[in-house]
């Protein structure tokens, strides 16, 4: 059996099954991401719940994995090299186990040809850089603390910026079943917990115009729709 008794990780969230990868997460959209792709990959995991509540995410024991303080982080008990393999940032996770997928020969969320991996690399990291920073603004200053300010310049900066990157998206997916066309993959993996949670969650459907954006809406209800992402999204419970 594998022992990641090295991680002091394992101290505060044991692995009761350290032959699994382990997850450290919450259901945020970024946390999902590493959910869904699990749940859509099959591979056998172990979900760990960082609560913010408590500030799990700022103890020595989860920094000692992610020393930027944010989930998602996992374990897997057997990395490329056969040794364990910690990892945190959702997009290099999504990659992570879409390559690790790939070698074991199963179904990898990505194609493998090579441009059509990079263009999906490329979407995935359109966004990492610009959907969920943007995004994440526009829940601050319109639904958390950032409501009460004043001055409503910074929240309709970030909300123009999301608009603007709702009409890319909306204009990719324009004659395409999903962002890579006919191929699910992990930009779509990546996209739309966002979305769901930009116009769910964040209740800011209004104020971006989403019914501006019939294609991203359709998008969005065929992802909700799958039962990985179903399950994913409630994980860790
Ligand atoms: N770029 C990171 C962002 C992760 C992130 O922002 N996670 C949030 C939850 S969605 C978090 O852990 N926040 C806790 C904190 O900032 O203390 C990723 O994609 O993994």
């Amino acid at each position: 059996m594998t022992d990641l008794s090295s991680f002091p990780i394992t101290k505060k969230w044991p692995a009761r099954h350290p032959d699994r990868i382990q997850l450290y997460s919450l259901p945020t959209p970024n946390g999902v991401k590493a959910s869904i792709m699990l749940e859509e990959t099959g591979l056998p995991y172990e979900p760990h719940r960082v609560s913010f509540e408590t500030d799990d995410q700022l103890s020595p024991e989860f920094l000692s994995l992610n020393p930027n303080n944010k989930i998602p982080a996992i374990i897997d008990p057997d990395g490329p090299s056969g040794r364990p393999m910690p990892l945190f940032e959702s997009g290099a996770i999504l990659i992570y186990l879409s390559d690790k997928c790939a070698r074991m020969g199963r179904e990898a969320f990505m194609p493998q040809e090579p441009e059509r991996r990079y263009e999906t690399i490329q979407w995935l990291m359109w966004q990492m850089g610009g959907v969920g920073p943007m995004f994440g603004q526009v829940g601050f200053f319109h639904k958390f603390a950032g409501r009460e300010f004043e001055d409503k310049r910074p929240r309709d900066r970030y909300v123009n910026e999301s608009k603007r990157l709702l009409r890319v998206l909306e204009q990719r997916l324009t004659g395409r079943r999903w962002m890579m066309g006919d191929d699910y993959t992990i930009a779509d993996i990546a996209t739309f917990p966002w979305v769901r949670n930009l116009v769910g969650f964040y209740g800011a459907g209004e104020l971006v115009g989403f019914d501006d954006f019939p294609e991203v809406a359709r998008v969005l209800a065929a992802f909700v729709e799958r039962p990985a992402v179903a399950k994913g999204l409630t994980i860790p419970g």
